[in-house]
């Protein structure tokens, strides 16, 4: 992986994009019309109609229709699947008309990658397709391989792409922010305590970045091992669907939430 990127371009996806993604040469790729306006809004309504958790990544900042690996790193497999088999029931009744996912797989298909959700040998598939409502994010860096323990399959990615569609946004703030700067050792020092995430000023000072304003049915891919954060909205429609892409050295590229 490039410790910088080649430009501030921003592509579309293509194989190379792809490619240039996981090798950190470019700060993210975006798919605007990904879906329509009337296929997101019909998953809004439905969306609202479910029952959501709030994340304990900061107060008031996310809300959650499923479950994230991360807060599972201590509990274990058997407790993430046995929620993950919950999840899955809210989840496709919420994406019961349109499947993003299998979109997205099949529009990765047509350029030669193959993507597949990521398997646990004794406990079936792993969660996919986690439905957010932020009103920020703080500064953090996403890497299962980091976090979780080795024996689960998303451990051994060692390069982790974010992937959100966004289904509805805010008029002012919920940009996401990429910074041209890899996660390092160093940066655990100025984690805060009252929030996932570190303090910006002892780790992004002077660091190129991208701001992106998202649309409705775009979807907006990043290196989560870059450093990047949502700014803070008022606004209580920042809805998207997250998922995690990472690649295994036998070069299967898997998908989780
Ligand atoms: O929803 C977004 O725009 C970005 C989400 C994010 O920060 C993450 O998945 O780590």
């Amino acid at each position: 992986m490039k410790l910088k990127w080649e430009s501030e371009h921003c592509d579309e996806l293509s194989s190379s994009s792809f490619l240039g993604l996981i090798d950190n040469t470019i700060p993210a790729i975006r798919i605007p019309g990904f879906a329509t306006v009337e296929e997101c809004e019909r998953v809004v309504v439905t969306m609202k109609k479910s029952l959501w958790r709030d994340t304990n990544y900061g107060p008031g900042s996310i809300k959650r229709w499923g479950l994230s690996y991360y807060e599972y790193r201590v509990q274990g497999k058997a407790a993430y699947f046995a929620q993950t088999r919950r999840d899955q029931k809210v989840r496709d009744q919420i994406l019961k008309e349109f499947d993003p996912i299998l979109r997205f797989q099949n529009m990765l298909q047509r350029i030669g990658i193959s993507l597949e959700i990521a398997h646990d040998p004794k406990y079936g598939n792993y969660f996919v397709g986690c439905l957010r409502q932020s009103y920020y994010s703080m500064l953090h860096a996403d890497s299962a391989a980091r976090r979780m323990p080795s024996d689960w399959q998303i451990a051994q990615s060692s390069v982790q792409l974010g992937w959100a569609l966004h289904l509805s946004v805010p008029r002012h703030g919920g940009e996401v922010v990429v910074y041209d700067q890899l996660w390092k050792p160093e940066h655990e020092a100025y984690m805060r305590q009252d929030h996932f995430g570190y303090y910006r000023h002892k780790v992004v000072t002077d660091v190129r970045q991208v701001r992106l304003r998202p649309q409705v049915g775009e979807i907006i891919l990043i290196n989560t091992n870059n450093l990047h954060e949502i700014l803070p909205t008022q606004e209580p429609n920042r809805l998207s669907l997250n998922m995690f892409i990472g690649i295994l050295k036998s070069g299967q590229i898997i998908c989780w939430s």
